[in-house]
């Protein structure tokens, strides 16, 4: 059993992680840049060390200093949260090599599903279906465009280091495929230094339909059903919820236990996200994040469980503390992340909070490392919070959101929060008729977004 876990992040997830620690009688250190010196994940803490300077970089992506972090006081164990070494193979076998415990999957499964090509192919032969495309890497344009005619176009090239929305191309007729093609390659080669691509049927109105998995390591593996995060903007999610409006029961349990045998064959351990585009009563993968996500919590509201501790419990080399029997959904779950960032272009909009205050009640969770007189740092991500709600079905979910939103102060900053005042005006958020475009075209018509 671990005595000690070290964290290796910051602001909210560092919050969850503590938290789980704290519930599990596990003592917690919390990491952090000098910037952070007066962050919540180091107050919140049992112990902390200062890993660097104010730059990522050079702080909560330093593999040294981390490792040292974790020698100085003894932790035996590192939980990444999401983001910055989370999904780092190096970092994993480092730690491994060190006599320590990476809290997550092992550096083999985040290397084959960090590549796309080889993700695809994995899931391709445990049976997960795919969208149709090349088998494996598209060499040169002449092999591109061949493609291009069996499968049909329109096609999208995609590289297979990509990640994000990056080195993602679209061809809409044979004619585009030498521009696409070649702006693909150079995206990949550029931003990951692997200008290999691969192809696929362009889907034109897909949903984002995601499957959580999670995994003992030994061959045994569940899924807690799938949440929808089709609302999002330049690829990053705004609004998720679970279950999925559009997904049926018999959906749910077919493409689930799909991804639970998948994931049990190869000897999964931990939490992982299996991302399918959902187009016409279709579920066609993509890829897979072998990481706890940040939308994460819808998920543990409406199963009752809690992730971290699940995943700390499989890193020491426990059962789960559930089977897939043991799982039923009670109601519906709404994730809203508020980001310090000012509208109508979500420019972040870092700086001091003069108030703030969570909102509470029945069925409201509130994950966010704020309190009132933080300053925050403009070197990293701007998500300063997440508003979760669950309610017996969707729209008692939807009042309670708008309500929670009400209630919640943030001054002293710009924040996301009018946006979600606004789409809850929307009927198509009420019916749940949205599709990965819905939000990007909403935002040009309504706000006059670039
Ligand atoms: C696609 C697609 C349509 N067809 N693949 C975007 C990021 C990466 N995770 C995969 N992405 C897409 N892949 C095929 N074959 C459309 C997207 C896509 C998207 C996917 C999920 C959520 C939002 C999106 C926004 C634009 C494009």
């Amino acid at each position: 059993m671990f005595d000690k876990i070290l964290i290796a992040n910051r602001g909210e997830i560092a919050l969850r992680v503590i938290r789980a620690c704290r519930e599990m009688g596990i003592q917690s250190v919390a990491v952090h840049s000098t910037a952070d010196a007066d962050a919540m994940h180091v107050r919140m803490a049992d112990e902390s060390v200062c890993i660097g300077p104010p730059s990522g970089t050079h702080s909560y992506l330093s593999i040294p200093a981390i490792i040292s972090a974790c020698e100085i006081t003894g932790a035996q164990a590192i939980h990444p949260g999401y983001g910055f070494l989370s999904e780092n193979a190096n970092f994993v076998q480092i730690v491994e090599d060190h006599g320590l415990t990476f809290i997550g999957p092992t550096a083999e499964h985040i290397r084959v599903m960090g590549d796309k090509i080889t993700a695809k192919d994995t899931m391709k032969d445990l049976g997960v279906p795919c969208v149709p495309g090349s088998d494996g890497g598209v060499p040169d344009l002449e092999t591109a465009k061949k493609i291009g005619e069996d499968i049909g176009y329109p096609v999208i090239i995609k590289a297979t280091a990509g990640g994000g929305g990056r080195g993602m191309k679209v061809a809409k007729t044979a004619a585009d495929m030498e521009q696409a093609f070649m702006t693909a390659r150079a995206e990949g080669k550029a931003a990951f230094g692997n200008d290999e691509v691969y192809i696929e049927k362009y889907l034109t109105t897909p949903r984002h339909i995601e499957i959580q998995v999670f995994g003992d390591g030994k061959g045994n593996a569940v899924h807690l059903g799938e949440r929808d995060c089709s609302l999002q903007r330049r690829h990053q999610k705004v609004f998720e919820e679970a279950p999925g409006p559009c997904i049926t029961p018999e959906e749910r349990a077919r493409i689930g236990k799909t991804c639970a045998e998948a994931v049990a064959k190869i000897n999964y351990i931990g939490a992982g996200t299996i991302e399918f585009l959902y187009e016409k009563g279709e579920f066609y993968f993509i890829e897979m994040n072998t990481r706890l996500q940040v939308e994460h919590p819808v998920t543990e509201s409406i199963f009752g469980v809690d992730l971290v501790r699940e995943q700390i419990r499989v890193a020491e080399g426990l059962p789960m503390s559930f089977s897939q029997d043991d799982l039923e959904i009670n109601g519906h779950s709404i994730e809203v992340r508020i980001n310090a960032e000012k509208l109508p272009n979500f420019s972040p909009c870092p700086g001091r909070i003069t108030q703030y205050h969570a909102p509470g009640g029945l069925g409201v969770r509130m994950d966010s490392a704020l309190y009132d007189g933080y300053s925050i740092p403009p070197y990293y991500d701007s998500l300063i919070g997440k508003l979760i709600v669950h309610g017996r079905d969707r729209p008692e979910a939807l009042a309670r959101l708008s309500r929670a939103l009400g209630e919640l102060i943030v001054d002293g900053v710009d924040t996301t929060v009018p946006l979600f005042h606004a789409l809850l005006e929307e009927k198509d958020i009420h019916t749940g008729e949205y599709n990965i475009h819905w939000l990007e075209h909403w935002l040009e018509t309504n706000l006059g977004n670039a």
